[in-house]
């Protein structure tokens, strides 16, 4: 019998039917899944007809990440400390310019911070380790060193910076290559205890919007996400620190990042929280008509409310005010807050 992929069709509704499921112990909920397979066909189903394996994955109660509980979606803010990142490189490059903002992300409402040495946009080049570790240690120093007790994670592929960052103050490694562009990275957040998030990209970020292709998008993305999941326990990760990301833009076309959204619950049952990362990126220009990625706000707002309508825990954005607000309005009409 061929592979059964399951998703929950997730509602936000604070009418909920009696034996309906909750999602990851979060604040949405399921009745009925659809289920997709490999040769295309699909099917629906009541949550009650879920396999126990299945159930279990994606109703367990999803444990803290870096101190932060997962019971309403999380914001990331971006700290790019790069001069060439896509949307604020340059801005925030010398460490004076990092702390200002790293600060004001907290005071706007990010929840945890990211900090990033080595842009990966399309066509970027790699950055020696010695230099992403000048740029981006000394900063995390410089956040901790000013009372900043936040979570910090780290934006990086590499072991050497990650292990700086770490040992500067930083609480998560967040590795857009998910430990294959250099494994040891895996063994630095294993020793720390530091919880992970793993992103699926397709190709490196030089030559990764050179045609990108799919068997079967959303499978495709889900099956290696469970294959370095796998890879990250057998490190010695536990899945209560794997935090998994679908990787918008990376290595997809406008189609696959849709595709990937729509079905953006799915991930779920990997049995892990969830990152969203999609904030003012390339296909919001393209579908918003917007073609400065400072003027994507708007667009980065929706899609960010579209996932933690999904039960998505982070949400990796560069206007925190923005969509902290429009949040704090989603969680009210969702019932989460009381008016
Ligand atoms: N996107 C970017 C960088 N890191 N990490 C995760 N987990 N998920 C993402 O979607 C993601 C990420 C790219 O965006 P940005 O940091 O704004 O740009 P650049 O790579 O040019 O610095």
């Amino acid at each position: 019998m061929q592979h059964r992929y399951f998703r929950p069709i997730v509602q936000t509704d604070p009418c909920r039917p009696e034996g309906a499921l909750t999602l990851a112990g979060g604040w949405t909920w399921f009745s009925e899944v659809e289920e997709l397979h490999r040769d295309g066909t699909r099917g629906h189903l009541p949550a009650r007809a879920l396999p126990e394996d299945a159930r279990a994955a994606l109703t367990a109660h999803r444990p803290s990440v870096a101190g932060l509980t997962m019971d309403r979606p999380r914001l990331m803010g971006i700290l790019n400390v790069t001069p060439d990142s896509f949307s604020d490189g340059g801005q925030f490059a010398t460490p004076e310019a990092a702390l200002a903002h790293g600060r004001a992300l907290v005071e706007g409402g990010a929840d945890i911070l990211d900090i990033g040495g080595e842009s990966t946009r399309p066509g970027a080049a790699e950055v020696p380790v010695a230099e992403e570790t000048a740029r981006t240690a000394p900063v995390i120093a410089a956040l901790r060193a000013g009372g900043l007790t936040a979570p910090i994670s780290i934006d990086t592929r590499k072991a050497a910076v990650a292990q700086a960052a770490l040992g500067a103050g930083a609480n998560l490694v967040n590795d857009v290559a998910a430990f294959t562009f250099d494994p040891e990275i895996a063994g630095v957040a294993a020793r720390a205890h530091a919880p992970v998030c793993l992103m699926h990209a397709q190709g490196d970020p030089k030559t990764m919007q050179d045609a990108p292709r799919y068997d079967n998008v959303l499978l495709d993305v889900y099956d290696f996400l469970a294959e370095r999941v796998a890879a990250a326990e057998a490190a010695g990760i536990p899945r209560a620190r794997i935090v998994v990301d679908p990787g918008i833009g990376f290595g997809k076309t406008v189609g696959h990042n849709l595709t990937l959204l729509r079905g953006l619950s799915l991930f779920h049952g990997l049995g892990c929280a969830v990152l969203l990362g999609a904030s003012r990126k390339r296909f919001i220009g393209t579908l918003g008509d917007a073609p400065d990625p400072a003027d994507r706000m708007p667009g980065s707002v929706a899609v960010a409310l579209a996932g933690a309508a999904q039960g998505v825990q982070f949400l990796r954005v560069h206007d925190i005010r923005e969509t902290r607000q429009a949040l704090r309005l989603a969680e009210a009409l969702w019932g989460m807050r009381d008016a």
